[in-house]
């Protein structure tokens, strides 16, 4: 790191962090849901059903996000923005309280690509299968395979696009117009970029577990894959000391093991907040701090205390958070640029 780079980190407290500057959310609170940006209410809603019937946290993530998932003002599935060749492809991972795990890559014309990811982890010996022989064991399973067409909002977003041809990622987009000015989901003029929804859950056992799910980036390359299907980047579960996974920029969660780099924060005793905070500053210690005000992480994260905390780059990212039937609400990422 430049000399110049140091002292700005240094002017804004990223490398003077201390434990006490985060407080304690309670004490042990479960079932707890929490899951990124403002559709985590609805899916939390979801999650929700299950743990409070003393279903297992692995059920919760997986119909959590499948909310999202078939969400119709969401870009998290088949309505999503397609690659630059004009085809949707989605990433999806999901992890247990035994280290189990599953994820599928490069997925095209399946609805709940999260539920694949979950029979990979459970009918195969793998951890991990991508494009053609992805779908092929989704057929196999009985996933329908739907139709490739682009959703309309997908059609007229890629029109445009294709206007410029650019790739050029824009931040916060995944949160929706009501919520709040600064970042709109759908642009003015019919674009859409990215979204994503990662979920952890601990449920009344006291177990632990994780999902992400994604079209990836708008308009990417054709055959790239982001972190959410990779486990340890986009999502991490140790049932000894807590989850946590990612969103926005998946490259740069990738190059830092994000997820599991704020379990292993969790397990040196960091409050979920202050793990957060430590892998984004991570980030930006790797990036300088120029190139990451051009770009979004946030991390969300839940301890065996039910303790939670959320941390992004920039002002704009939020998460959802639900631990009981009337608390299911918003939380501002804390962020440091
Ligand atoms: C990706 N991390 O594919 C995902 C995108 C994302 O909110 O999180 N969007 O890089």
């Amino acid at each position: 790191m430049q000399r110049r780079q140091f002292i700005n980190l240094s002017s804004l407290g990223l490398s003077a962090f201390t434990f006490s500057s985060f407080k304690s959310s309670s004490a042990i609170r479960k079932p707890i849901v929490i899951s990124t940006w403002d559709a985590g209410i609805e899916a939390n809603k979801a999650a929700w059903k299950v743990l409070s019937n003393g279903g297992h946290a692995l059920d919760a993530v997986e119909q959590g996000v499948m909310v999202t998932e078939s969400s119709q003002n969401c870009c998290v599935g088949l309505g999503a923005n397609p690659d630059r060749d004009g085809f949707v492809t989605l990433d999806a991972s999901i992890m247990d309280h035994q280290f189990n795990c599953g994820s599928v890559a490069f997925l095209e014309r399946i609805k709940h690509p999260i539920s694949v990811a979950r029979r990979v982890m459970e009918k195969t010996p793998h951890v991990m299968l991508v494009g053609e022989g992805a779908q092929q064991f989704a057929v196999a399973e009985g996933f329908p395979l739907e139709s490739d067409k682009l959703s309309n909002d997908a059609k007229k977003a890629y029109e445009n696009w294709l206007k410029k041809s650019e790739y050029k990622p824009v931040i916060n987009i995944e949160r929706s117009q009501k919520s709040t000015a600064f970042a709109p989901s759908k642009l003015e003029n019919g674009e859409w970029n990215h979204d994503t929804i990662g979920m952890v859950a601990m449920d009344a056992n006291g177990n632990l577990s994780g999902s992400c799910t994604t079209s990836g980036q708008g308009f990417k390359m054709r055959g790239r894959v982001g972190d959410s299907p990779i486990i340890g980047a986009g999502l991490f579960v140790d049932n000894e000391v807590g989850a946590a996974t990612a969103t926005g920029q998946g490259e740069d969660v990738i190059r830092i093991c994000g997820s599991h780099l704020v379990v292993e924060f969790m397990r040196q005793g960091l409050h979920p907040e202050a793990a957060c905070k430590k892998a984004v500053e991570r980030i930006i210690k790797a990036k300088g701090i120029e190139k990451s005000k051009l770009i979004q992480v946030g991390f969300i994260a839940i301890n065996k205390q039910g303790e939670y905390g959320g941390y992004c780059i920039q002002k704009g990212f939020n998460f959802a958070v639900c631990y009981a039937d009337d608390q299911n609400f918003l939380v501002d990422g804390k962020y440091i640029l």
